[in-house]
């Protein structure tokens, strides 16, 4: 490949003259936004240890009262991206929030969409659009864009949830911003009841208003119960793997970022293929080597780690009589849409 003239190589007076006029030469910077080959991302990766972090989490329940804080969340963030940057990848937001007994994080919504993946502790809610969604550990609650949501405790002991967003993606495209709200009226039913039993749709005759998200809690005991189910009834199967889908489309569950579970048999070893998204890997029962290019993380439960696209994954279980349990984020949404998506 040749070299490229540099910046250098052009006389101070031109240089000048083009930035006068706000204008920019290609040529320097062609290679660095179009690399040979595949992209050279600054998500590095990266793992966050539940132990580690979780005494600095309880301090800023003491640290700071959650009126001043909205949301008591410690960001994990990308060293690769920059610390200020509260990114994981380019897309890919994650936050470990902590609400105490009897506190109450008030009601808001935002362009940005999330989902929180409980990681410890009984008796707090999240309420998404009028749905009193109970959390409990491994359980999957989606706070799609522009649904209004708060959480409550009613419970004694701390809650700890991981918080899933597409923030860096929102905020990049001058998209991202929230409105705050009263207290939502709680109303009865639960899309997560209604839409149970897979196959079976509601089919209401009298049309009422569609909800474009039916399903806005999705509990651990059922996934891991279709985990096993799964697993069961294909042991030969490689990848034991649910998508976390909107039940009405069978589509993914966001538009932007995709949520699956998976379960990694007692000594399976899973040689994912590069593929483009970003990726992030949470611990919900058991334990998981990750392997990302020379890097290798062993996670244990409520540990979490991300990965750069464009890089194969190897998860391993070192258990030979327990099976794992992994909850994965990932971007393939937003590059399939894009139709940037690849595997190699
Ligand atoms: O719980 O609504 O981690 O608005 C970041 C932004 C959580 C939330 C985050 C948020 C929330």
């Amino acid at each position: 490949m040749n070299e490229l003239g540099r910046l250098e190589d052009l006389p101070q007076d031109y240089r000048d003259a083009l930035k006068a006029q706000n204008l920019v030469p290609l040529w320097p910077s062609l290679r660095a936004v179009l690399p040979p080959g595949k992209p050279r991302p600054n998500t590095r990766a990266t793992a966050w240890s539940y132990q580690a972090l979780r005494p600095l989490l309880m301090q800023a329940g003491q640290l700071t009262p959650i009126e001043k804080a909205e949301r008591r969340v410690l960001v994990l963030a990308n060293p690769g991206h920059g610390l200020d940057k509260m990114q994981a990848s380019a897309a890919i937001y994650l936050g470990m929030q902590l609400l105490l007994p009897g506190e109450w994080a008030p009601s808001h919504r935002h362009t940005p969409n999330a989902v929180r993946m409980i990681v410890e502790g009984e008796g707090a809610y999240t309420t998404v659009d009028g749905e009193k969604c109970p959390m409990s550990r491994g359980d999957l609650i989606l706070t799609p864009t522009g649904l209004w949501h708060e959480h409550g405790h009613d419970g004694s002991e701390p809650v700890v949830w991981l918080d899933v967003l597409d923030l860096p993606l929102v905020h990049y495209m001058e998209a991202s911003y929230h409105v705050d709200g009263p207290r939502q009226t709680v109303h009865p039913g639960s899309g997560h009841r209604s839409h149970a039993h897979g196959g079976l749709l509601p089919t209401p005759v009298f049309e009422r208003s569609r909800k474009a998200y039916p399903m806005l809690r999705y509990p651990w005991v059922e996934a891991r119960a279709a985990l096993q189910a799964l697993a069961a009834d294909q042991p030969t199967l490689d990848a034991v793997q649910l998508t976390y889908s909107n039940p009405a489309t069978g589509g993914d569950a966001e538009n932007i970022l995709g949520f699956y579970a998976l379960m990694l048999r007692p000594g399976q070893t899973l040689n994912l293929p590069a593929r483009s998204p970003a990726s992030v890997f949470h611990v919900i029962e058991g334990g998981a080597q990750v392997r990302i290019e020379e890097q290798v993380f062993d996670l244990a439960e409520a540990d979490t780690c991300c990965a750069p696209g464009y890089t194969p994954i190897t998860l391993v279980n070192a258990s030979a009589s327990a099976p794992a349990f992994v909850f994965i984020a990932d971007e393939s949404p937003l590059h399939r849409k894009l139709g940037v998506y690849e595997t190699r």
